[in-house]
């Protein structure tokens, strides 16, 4: 094992009376909730991205951290260092799952046949890590929106070339998805939206991204892969206008091509606030759609207009978070902590500080969330509210049984309809306050 963390032990749960920065407070592995071990509940994933590359630069500065790794960046034995690091990091956390996209791994060359090579060369050197370990990939992706080459967007774009060279990407990404075990596969369309309409054809660009998903679909079962595709919804960043706005537009978008099937959604806490939304919202629409299938694991600033990639501390968002995943049966994807440390938050120990954080607060929320459940309060509440529905009229429109016509008629002999009743909003919150601060 590489010893890049030198001095940092195995991270452990130690409660949370510890003062331990290096210890878990909440994540407790093996402690069964709700009949199953918290590491099932979570399986959390490490982005290769921000843990490995994010080095803090920003539209200001260069960055503030190293991320050399003792070698020199951009060459194929940093490409190395990063998967000796990344798997210390991970075996120390006891994170059995990595999300990367393919230049993430290796740096691009000029030429799409040596990425390819190199890409090759680094997959058996992960696969060879991997071996006595449990750690594997949740899911991968290619990356379709840093290289200038994706300006007019991927599967979006104008030019037949650069779609190829997108198809080309996904191909290879799925290759290596596949080759390390994946459960997923990505698609965020980062620059798949647009900045006008006069010179945007919004149906042809649309209809090309689904062709580009059907063909990834194609060739992904053709090859064996046999998990879900994703999409990942953002409502802005980079684009203007972003496809993938929210989940509920992308549940539209891949009803409207048949891809609903194969894929499922990606929720990213931070993008589902940038879409005016809270992350539980988005989770439910997903959830309620049978298409909740993976978490990114972050949290957003909300003073803030954009994608700000926090390790998630607000242990609310966390709960109603992990209520909404207990309530869908779990996922089949994972949490990855698409999280980035604070820019001045510079040392490796910082990297540690993060997980930790991130994974306790998903580790504190899941057991809040258990709880809300069982006390079973704001759950009867809710079904009493609808229990109208449950006979008489109500029930007839549940069944679809009854008409226009007949319900005017109730209408009319009712003469005036009761009060609906209260809402009770302050007593449910004060609820889930009383169980999360008990
Ligand atoms: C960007 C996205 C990206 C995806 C993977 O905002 O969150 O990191 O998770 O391409
Ligand atoms: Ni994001
Ligand atoms: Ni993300």
């Amino acid at each position: 094992m590489s010893d890049f963390f030198k001095g940092i032990e195995q991270v452990k749960y130690e409660g949370p009376k510890s003062t331990n920065p290096m210890a878990f407070k909440y994540y407790n592995a093996d402690e069964v909730v709700m009949g199953k071990k918290m590491k099932e509940h979570l399986p959390f994933a490490m982005a290769w991205w921000h843990n490995l590359g994010a080095n803090g630069v920003d539209m200001f500065g260069s960055g503030s951290a190293d991320k050399s790794f003792g070698q020199i960046v951009g060459t194929m034995e940093h490409a190395k260092a990063k998967v000796d690091v990344g798997f210390e990091f991970m075996k120390k956390l006891g994170i059995e799952y990595f999300c990367f996209h393919d230049i993430d791994l290796v740096p691009e060359a000029d030429d799409i046949n040596e990425t390819n090579r190199r890409l090759d060369e680094l997959s058996d050197y992960i696969l060879e890590k991997m071996k006595g370990t449990n750690i594997k990939c949740l899911w991968g992706t290619a990356n379709m929106f840093g290289n200038p080459r994706y300006m007019n967007g991927a599967g979006s774009t104008n030019s037949p070339d650069v779609y190829a060279f997108a198809a080309a990407q996904v191909k290879k990404a799925l290759d290596i998805t596949v080759k390390l075990g994946g459960r997923g596969y990505v698609f965020w369309g980062g620059r798949e939206g647009y900045e006008t309409l006069l010179n945007t054809d919004v149906k042809f660009e649309q209809e090309n991204i689904a062709s580009l998903m059907k063909m990834a679909v194609e060739y992904g079962r053709s090859i064996g892969f046999t998990g879900d595709f994703y999409i990942e919804p953002k409502p802005k960043e980079p684009m203007k206008h972003q496809y993938d706005f929210d989940a509920a537009t992308a549940i539209g978008f891949l009803r409207q091509y048949g891809l609903d099937k194969d894929f499922k959604l990606n929720i990213e806490a931070n993008h589902a606030t940038l879409a005016g939304h809270t992350f539980q919202h988005d989770l439910r629409i997903s959830a309620i759609n049978g298409m909740l299938g993976s978490i990114d694991a972050n949290q957003g600033d909300m003073l803030l207009g954009w994608d700000t990639d926090e390790f998630p501390f607000n242990i609310y968002d966390t709960t109603m978070c992990m209520y909404e995943v207990l309530k869908a049966g779990g996922i089949t994807g994972g949490f990855n902590f698409d999280a980035k440390n604070r820019r001045p938050s510079n040392t490796p120990e910082d990297m540690f500080y993060g997980y930790i954080l991130g994974m306790d607060s998903f580790a504190l929320g899941l057991k809040k969330a258990a709880q809300i459940i069982e006390d079973g309060r704001v759950d009867a509440f809710v079904k009493e509210r609808y229990s109208g529905f449950e006979s008489g009229i109500g029930k007839k429109v549940r069944e679809g049984t009854t008409s226009l016509v007949e319900l005017a008629e109730y209408a009319a002999q009712l003469k005036k309809p009761q009060s609906p009743g209260s809402g009770r909003q302050e007593y449910l919150e004060s609820i889930v306050n009383s169980i999360l601060f008990e």
